[in-house]
């Protein structure tokens, strides 16, 4: 018999690794909402993002409708929190800086992430299958070992992952954290206001490819699986005041209690 309580709740279709998708996950967790992840490998996602109406993930399926794109997820999760947990401030002025934030970051940072840490690590097909296969049903993981090799192409063309693009994507992650560094200048905890909002959340997961944080809720790569220019270049980004206040986005805020 089908347990009814969990027909219920909201249902989160996501490639575990996917930053975006830590990004839905961290508001479903920091605004204490109940959920089912369903985790799938990527291409093999569409069978559960197209009958909902999206291609991408994440996708969050609810009983008030079906949202499919990170950014929406956390306004309408927002939309039913009380006002001590709210991820968008209440003053106008400010919600405007936050958005405009998430949008950069959404925009910018998580494509040149994203193209960065799969131009590194694509090749290493034992890692990439382990990675993509955290939390998959055992069905699809093996049929995904199988077609690894396709979809790793689909994922080189769709992204346009060369060394170029890397070299690209690097420059625009060093531009995208000056602007952060310029901000953090001041002293200030947060990067709009006296909160953490959805722009600090969407900055630390957005980032997260070039720092590897240990509390990232999906399995990343070990160090001793990066190759040595990656490695190198993680160390840096990770000792920029940008880097270092993403890192303790995570260590304090990803899974405190609200
Ligand atoms: N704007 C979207 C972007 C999400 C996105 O790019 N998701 C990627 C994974 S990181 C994806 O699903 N790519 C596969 C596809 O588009 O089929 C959001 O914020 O949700």
């Amino acid at each position: 018999m089908q347990d009814r309580s969990k027909q219920k709740l909201p249902r989160l279709i996501t490639i575990s690794i996917s930053h975006y998708c830590e990004k839905a996950r961290w508001a479903l967790e920091r605004l204490n909402v109940p959920y089912i992840e369903e985790r799938h490998a990527p291409l093999l996602h569409w069978l559960a993002t197209t009958p909902n109406g999206g291609r991408s993930v994440p996708v969050l399926v609810t009983e008030a409708g079906t949202f499919t794109d990170s950014t929406e997820i956390l306004q309408y999760l927002d939309g039913m929190s009380p006002v001590s947990t709210k991820l968008y401030p209440a003053d106008p002025e400010l919600r405007r800086e936050v958005e405009k934030l998430e949008d950069l970051f959404d925009r910018r940072l998580g494509p040149s992430t994203r193209v960065w840490f799969y131009f590194y690590m694509l090749d290493n097909r034992d890692v990439m299958v382990r990675l993509f296969c955290d939390g998959v049903e055992s069905v699809e993981q093996e049929l995904f070992a199988i077609v690894f090799p396709c979809v790793r192409e689909a994922m080189r063309q769709a992204m346009n992952v060369k060394a170029e693009s890397a070299a690209r994507s690097h420059q625009e992650i060093r531009n995208i954290f000056e602007t952060v560094n310029q901000l953090l200048a001041d002293g200030r905890r947060y990067l709009v206001g006296d909160n953490f909002s959805a722009c600090d959340l969407t900055f630390a997961c957005l980032a997260a490819p070039v720092l590897l944080p240990t509390e990232y809720s999906a399995r990343l790569p070990e160090s001793n699986e990066l190759p040595g220019e990656m490695a190198q270049a993680i160390a840096q980004f990770r000792e920029t005041p940008a880097g270092a206040y993403a890192l303790r986005l995570f260590r304090e805020e990803r899974f405190s209690q609200h």
